[in-house]
């Protein structure tokens, strides 16, 4: 099991006061924390090794394009992918699900085709498919969520799979509910019906193994600033028949075999994919952080993840002016809550005043907020290096808060 007390050492930003008081970061579903190695890592590279790739003949060259490929395997390695030539650098999982977009579905849908989503998808899953739609004759369905967010409607999902739908594409865990989506099912039930699918697993790449062969998926993307990483950086894995008939997003250095006035040609995938100078120091610190959360073991993340949300569940709901949003059991590292008569950005200012760090508003969910009744909630959300006195320490300021505004 993990000793979050002894693996916040490992957490420079995490020994600071704020406004006076110690620090309890619980916004970590926005972005975590990241470990010295990570910052190591980052701060070698640029003292040592800087220099572009995959074009230079010299020592710096030569090392740092060793160490960006590198890390290519180490996240095919991460997500057990058949091949390191199935994992495309992005900037995150936003862009990796754009490159689908703009890609694979925009050279492989024909108007009257449909796009499943569900209703509780982050913003990053839903704005590309509009945008793809108007421009081709899409048009998007979702599997609706059933009342405060507690789980998917699983009949309407097994009826809404078919066809004209040519594309799933789901969140693996909600940011804002917490819900764990069986993915290896939905996916199963995709594939017997012919229809392509691809996982958003930004809230899950850090917290719990990842096995994309074993999922069954066709496209999976996340980002590595969630998972202990650096910004900037992200994952698209695609399955390698797909990956190799994909055209390229972006046009530009580093992706063409050959180039003329009229016309060029591609390097096979994944570089045709990474078009420009790549950010190179941040996939080799994600690299990195693989290698630390795999230290400490996923599934011992998985269960610290969810024990805390277990726990905050119970703390939280015995306040009985808080409604919590969804699942009751089995949820995953988070929990979200709407205070009586108070705005959740009145709750996260002064919850900051108390050093301690949430989120509040949408959590870019907006029209799963608006179905919910709500415009905003506030969400605390955990990594490694939380504990249960932080979770305390949340729930006695949620009480003053409480008091401040009945006064
Ligand atoms: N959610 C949150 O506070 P990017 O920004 O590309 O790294 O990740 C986008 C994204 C996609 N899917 C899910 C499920 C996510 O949670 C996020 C990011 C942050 O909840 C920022 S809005």
């Amino acid at each position: 099991m993990i000793n979050a007390e002894q693996l916040r050492n490992d957490f420079p930003i995490l020994h600071q006061q704020v406004n006076g008081r110690p620090l309890v970061y619980l916004d970590n579903a926005a972005t975590t924390q990241k470990p010295l190695s990570v910052i190591e890592t980052l701060d070698h590279y640029y003292r040592k090794d800087n220099s572009n790739v995959h074009r230079g003949l010299h020592e710096l060259s030569n090392r740092a394009t060793e160490a960006y490929e590198h890390a290519r395997r180490r996240t095919a390695q991460f997500i057990n992918a058949a091949s390191a030539d199935e994992i495309v650098f992005t900037r995150g999982t936003t862009e990796g699900i754009n490159l689908v977009a703009n890609s694979w579905a925009f050279d492989n849908l024909k108007p009257g085709d449909e796009i499943l989503l569900t209703e509780v998808e982050h913003h990053s899953n839903l704005v590309p498919w509009q945008l793809l739609a108007q421009r081709k004759g899409l048009k998007l369905r979702f599997v609706p969520a059933l009342a405060n967010g507690e789980s998917l409607d699983l009949a309407a999902l097994d009826s809404l799979l078919a066809p004209p739908v040519k594309l799933f594409a789901f969140v693996h865990i909600s940011n804002t509910l917490g819900l764990i989506n069986d993915a290896k099912q939905f996916c199963a039930l995709a594939k017997s019906r012919g229809i392509t699918t691809l996982i958003d697993a930004a809230q899950s790449s850090g917290h719990r193994p990842l096995d994309v062969r074993d999922l069954d998926c066709d496209f999976l993307v996340f980002s590595g600033h969630k998972m202990a990483g650096p910004t900037g950086i992200g994952i698209l894995y695609g399955r390698a028949e797909l990956l190799e008939k994909m055209s390229p997003w972006h046009g530009g250095g580093e992706m063409i075999a050959a180039a003329n006035y009229e016309s060029s040609t591609y390097k096979p995938a994944p570089h045709k994919f990474e078009a420009g100078t790549p950010n190179i120091a941040d996939a080799i610190g994600l690299g990195a952080a693989m290698d630390y959360l795999d230290k400490i073991g996923r599934d011992n993340i998985a269960k610290h993840d969810m024990e805390l949300a277990a726990y905050a569940y119970e703390k939280l709901s015995q306040l009985d002016f808080l409604r919590i949003l969804g699942p009751k059991t089995n949820r995953a590292g988070l929990i979200t809550f709407v205070m009586d008569g108070v705005h959740a950005h009145d709750v996260v200012e002064i919850a900051n005043t108390y050093g301690v760090a949430l989120r509040g508003g949408h959590h870019c969910n907006q029209p799963l907020m608006k179905k919910l009744g709500t415009p905003a909630s506030a969400r605390a959300s955990f990594y490694l290096y939380n504990t249960k006195t932080e979770v305390d320490r949340l729930a006695e300021v949620l009480h003053k808060i409480k008091e401040y505004f009945t006064r």
